[in-house]
């Protein structure tokens, strides 16, 4: 089902020419609305916009990043009065004071249409029963979903995150048949429900409809195993209105961006170049219709790459691949440039490792060393000296070989690292502490 079929199969030529004239409006609009925005395009020399003739002037506008978003905390970027606000919303960060985020009415029906996209594409229909296990609150991801879901004429159990049995009983009782929650989540509830006992003929469980962080293909192949359903991917940030950015459809083939509503490019993270079809740099977006706190050339620090070929589901908006990584979480080890998703794949192809595990990093005599503990999926080997060894030589062969990086491998009894019910945090680096 496609939730807005003329416009998500609309020809390229369309696209552009809708995104051409709503980019012109947004640089005006932040002109005059937002001090911020003013004296930025003013330096720039872009002013209110009128240099901006073709989608690729957009280079000339000068990018926004997280760092204005905090300085300018939490209402700065806001540009109508409070009085045009109906929601404010805010993303956790790990460090500081949050990102804010704020929407006017009309801002609020845009992302529900975003958001019911994206659901769409992911195979939810109006007969499903859609358990969302986000957690409610200020995080935009539930009520983002939410009230998307209800657009799409869904029935929506706001579950909220936490309480396994409770969501389990939900799951089987309620004839729910499609979950949404992070990766990490999904997948600790796809074990509980093995582990409870009760066949998944009991469920009528077939749809999983995951965002809010990486969720690599063997990660995604062990949910859907677990669980016997399909899981879909999606896309967005706070500061960018949250969940709708992006998302998967039935060829899964890169997440398609509502791009009459966001206008994505992709750069060099080092240099800010901008890079054409295909290569891979950092996605940096425009927001073409958001009235309450508009966002030009916003960059994500995400690390993907764009499509523009016209996919096989007959959406015609581009189409963003898996991120890498962000590039704050990539780590520099002795050198070498590693993502955590790169380790987690690794560690999903070895068998009797569970995809639970932590990094560690310290420094030793101005020498960083990377301690990777992992669970074992059958308590009995830690009985079995020489097999533990064993195993835990060949994960250190595979991460030299396939990183270029010698780490410390060492394995745990099932069930002792942390299980996440937000996003996954398992990156302790020491070396500055
Ligand atoms: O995570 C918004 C969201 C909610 C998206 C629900 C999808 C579903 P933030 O908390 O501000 O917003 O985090 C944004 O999370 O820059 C990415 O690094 C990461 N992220 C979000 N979705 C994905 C995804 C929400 N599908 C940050 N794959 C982004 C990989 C993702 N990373």
């Amino acid at each position: 089902m496609i939730f807005q079929k003329e416009i998500e199969t609309m020809p390229r030529n369309q696209i552009e020419e809708i995104q051409l004239e709503r980019l012109k409006w947004v640089v005006r609009y932040c002109y005059e609305n937002v001090p911020f925005y003013h004296k930025k395009l003013t330096d720039a020399g872009v002013f209110d916009g009128s240099r901006i003739k073709t989608l690729s002037d957009i280079a000339y506008i000068p990018f926004t990043t997280k760092d204005d978003f905090r300085d300018n905390y939490p209402f700065g970027l806001t540009a109508v009065p409070m009085s045009e606000i109906v929601r404010i919303h805010a993303s956790s960060g790990t460090t500081g004071k949050p990102t804010t985020g704020v929407y006017t009415r009309e801002d609020l029906a845009i992302w529900s249409d975003c958001v019911a996209r994206v659901a769409a594409a992911g195979g939810v229909t109006p007969n499903d029963i859609i358990q969302i296990s986000f957690g409610y609150g200020l995080f935009t991801g539930a009520l983002g979903l939410h009230y998307g879901l209800e657009k799409l004429g869904a029935t929506v159990i706001p579950a909220s995150s936490g309480n396994t049995e409770k969501q389990l009983m939900m799951l089987r009782d309620w004839g729910v048949t499609g979950l949404v929650a992070t990766p990490s989540y999904a997948l600790y509830l796809s074990e509980a429900v093995k582990e409870a006992g009760y066949p998944m003929s009991d469920y009528s469980l077939k749809l999983g409809i995951l965002g809010s962080e990486p969720c690599t293909p063997a990660m995604r192949q062990q949910i859907e195993e677990n669980f016997c359903i399909r899981v879909s991917d999606n896309y967005g940030m706070t500061e960018l209105g949250g969940p709708g950015v992006s998302g998967d459809c039935k060829a899964r083939d890169g997440m398609h961006f509502a791009e009459d509503h966001f206008l994505p490019e992709i750069i060099n993270t080092d240099t800010g170049e901008r890079l054409s079809e295909n290569e891979v740099g950092e996605l940096v977006i425009t927001t073409l219709t958001r009235r309450g706190m508009p966002v030009l050339r916003y960059r994500t620090k995400d690390i993907t790459k764009i499509t523009y070929e016209p996919c096989a589901c007959g959406r015609t908006h581009a189409r963003m691949s898996k991120t890498m990584g962000r590039t704050d979480d990539m780590l520099i080890i002795k050198g070498v440039n590693v993502f955590p998703t790169q380790i987690e794949n690794i560690l999903i192809n070895i068998e009797d490792v569970a995809p639970h595990y932590m990094l560690y990093i310290t420094r030793k005599n101005y020498r960083d060393n990377l301690e990777i503990k992992v669970e074992l999926v059958n308590a009995d080997l830690l009985e079995n000296f020489q097999m533990l060894e064993e195993l835990q030589r060949h994960i250190e062969g595979k991460m030299q070989s396939i990183l270029g990086l010698r780490t410390k491998v060492t394995l745990v009894a099932p069930k002792t690292i942390e299980r996440f019910q937000g996003k996954a945090k398992r990156i302790v680096d020491m070396r500055n502490a």
